[in-house]
């Protein structure tokens, strides 16, 4: 039946128990194709059925749907004309979230979380504004990015509002693991409250028993609502702030999901729909999967959903390792995370330190401002985040951090680009905008001793904000200097000239060793070098390259007004005469493809840095 779904207009066309056969074929073309490609595979499974109802009741793309993040959004890619996953996430294949450039459809594609009732307001109001009405607004938002920050200033506004605004709350109990706070205490009292289930197995009775899906109806939900909200009252939460409420709605039950949303499409006001989901439904080893539920997977065997190729030890190991140890030498350290323990590496020091990792919820900018705070106690605070997600929290780096000289330490893990996510997820802005933070340090290690030894550094560091940043995935072998030379580090050498001293940031640092070997070997004479604590600019770099004809940067952040940039105008100032080349990541969004795929695309590779060297050279 899949197949013959080509836009939501031929979903509206299936019998409630048509849809219910569609919900399991999704289930299993989701295994199939994302166990082949990996992807975000439990939070699909869990929103087929409420996907499957919001494109029966609303009209898209008259009116619009907003996934929050948008990692859920595959049944909706699904039900509006693209059926093919074979290449999802890769280059030229389907991306991981929506896409305006894949669908109509699709509207927003930031994926970074807590925004859509954000945008949802201002579409709502903005269609009010310009006399649509009869066009809906619906925003989908989890229970994990709801403990956002922007989620809330959102509903303060909304609350505000007179706009029809259908807030759809996906309510798994999860973020990666469990979701954290009070919000999530307040949200799981429903859900694990034995009247509730009790009437969700009275409403499923009722449903069977009455025979035809058509049968089952709004009220039949909002009568058993209404003896739950007497009894719980839980969602009075949202009442106080002035958005009607409705639910909880057993989100795997097509026909009480499309009778909640008819609902609230009617109902002509800013509306919350409480949909209670299970992350990974429907798929054994999703289910069982207590980390996460298979919140993201690589490629996997689907019977068993073990992993095809075992995970390589990355840089995420690495600094997993390294603050455990630490957590042992000092009681002063803490660990930080906005809903991401296992990803960023803090679920071994939680596990020994249980009292010293604080989970936020999606929550970066109050992370930082209260790693501030704990700095201000004495304590010594480790913020382990990926480096795309704390670009929105640079005011409170800046402000609440470095202004008051908190020694705070950042870990930017997934920094420089990562490919596959997308334009959203590159590491790329973070040297070039943190660089411009009064008294930050930064490093950017090349291998496993120097990302230990500069975490080491960092945590000495008690009056400012120290941050290191390094890449995703596996770490390769140990790249020894072969001597240090004005505090930097030489990787190679060729000749006793200077032609061209090649600087490589990182993990960069390989390619500029790679870069000096193809240029001697075109007959010139270079050097190879890099420092691992990056920003300010490393004393001796003027030394280093005094005397050379030219020096390359190259580093995968932004290029323009990058590191590279900073040095070469340091070094001027200082009377540095070289030319000077820098590569980098270009000031643009980049398309999913895989890292190496970008790192061409972008001329970041060997060989194209060889040659633009080599001709300024002959030049
Ligand atoms: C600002 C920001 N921080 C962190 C993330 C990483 N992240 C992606 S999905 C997710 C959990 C989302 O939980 P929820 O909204 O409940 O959706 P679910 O996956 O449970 O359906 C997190 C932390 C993000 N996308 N954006």
């Amino acid at each position: 039946m899949l197949e013959r779904i080509g836009s939501p207009g031929d979903l509206r066309a299936l019998s409630p128990a048509e849809a219910i056969d569609l919900a399991g074929e999704i289930r299993t073309y989701l295994v199939d194709s994302v166990s082949r490609t990996g992807g975000h595979l439990g939070p699909n499974l869990g929103v087929v059925e409420l996907t499957i109802g919001l494109h029966r009741v609303f009209d898209s793309p008259n009116d619009t749907i907003v996934f929050d993040t948008g990692h859920q959004a595959y049944v909706h890619k699904l039900l509006t004309g693209r059926g093919d996953f074979s290449s999802l996430r890769s280059r030229g294949g389907i991306s991981g979230y929506p896409a305006r450039a894949e669908s109509e459809h699709d509207v927003v594609e930031n994926s970074h979380a807590s925004t859509a009732i954000s945008w949802a307001a201002g579409i709502a109001r903005g269609r009010t504004l310009r006399g649509e009405t009869g066009r809906h607004t619906v925003a989908v938002i989890g229970d994990g990015a709801l403990t956002g920050g922007m989620a809330w200033e959102a509903l303060n506004a909304v609350a505000a509002s007179n706009d029809n605004v259908v807030i759809v709350v996906n309510d798994n109990g999860r973020s990666y693991a469990p979701t954290a706070g009070g919000l999530a205490r307040r949200l799981d009292t429903i859900r694990t409250d034995p009247r509730y289930e009790q009437f969700l197995g009275w409403g499923k009775r009722t449903f069977h028993d009455r025979g035809p899906v058509r049968n089952f109806t709004y009220s039949t939900v909002m009568h058993g609502k209404r003896a739950l909200k007497g009894l719980i009252g839980s969602d009075g939460m949202f009442e106080d702030l002035g958005i009607k409420y409705m639910g909880p709605v057993d989100g795997h039950d097509i026909p009480q999901v499309e009778e909640a949303l008819r609902q609230a499409r009617a109902y002509g006001a800013p509306v919350i729909v409480h949909v209670l989901t299970d992350k990974g439904r429907g798929y054994t080893p999703a289910e069982q999967d207590d980390a996460d539920r298979f919140h993201a997977v690589g490629k996997i065997h689907p019977e068993t959903g073990l992993p095809i190729e075992p995970s390589r030890f990355g840089w995420t190991s690495v600094f997993a390792d390294e603050i455990l140890a630490a957590g042992a030498e000092r009681e002063d350290l803490i660990g930080i995370t906005a809903a991401m323990l296992d990803p960023v590496g803090l679920a071994p020091f939680a596990r020994e330190f249980p009292d010293r990792v604080i989970d936020v919820g999606i929550a970066e900018q109050h992370a930082v401002t209260s790693a501030a705070g704990l700095a201000f106690t004495g304590m010594h605070p480790v913020f382990a985040v990926y480096a795309t997600f704390l670009n929105r929290a640079f005011d409170q780096v800046l402000m609440d951090v470095a202004l008051h000289k908190a020694g705070v330490t950042f870990m930017l893990d997934r920094a420089g680009i990562t490919g596959d996510d997308g334009a959203s997820h590159n590491g790329m802005w973070d040297m070039a905008l943190l660089m411009h933070v009064p008294g930050l340090k930064l490093a950017a290690p090349r291998d496993e001793p120097t990302l230990r030894s500069a975490f080491r550094d960092a945590i000495q560091v008690d009056d400012a904000p120290t941050v290191v940043r390094y890449p995703k995935g596996a770490i390769g072998a140990p790249i020894p200097a072969i001597r240090v030379e004005s505090g930097l580090d030489v990787l190679a050498e060729h000749g006793t000239g200077r032609d061209a001293v090649v600087l490589g940031l990182g993990p960069m640092a390989a390619t500029a060793i790679e870069v000096a070997g193809k240029l001697a070997a075109e007959g010139f004479d270079t050097l190879a070098a890099t420092a691992t604590w990056v920003h300010p600019v490393p004393d001796g770099l003027t030394e280093l390259i005094a005397g050379a004809r030219v020096v390359i940067t190259i580093e995968d952040g932004l290029v323009d007004a990058g590191i590279g940039e900073e040095w070469a105008s340091f070094a001027r100032q200082s009377g540095v005469e070289a030319e000077f080349r820098h590569f980098g990541v270009p000031r643009r969004f980049l398309d999913h493809a895989s890292r190496a795929q970008i790192i061409d695309e972008v001329g970041l590779d060997a060989a194209s840095i060889t040659a633009s060297t080599a001709a300024i050279l002959h030049a």
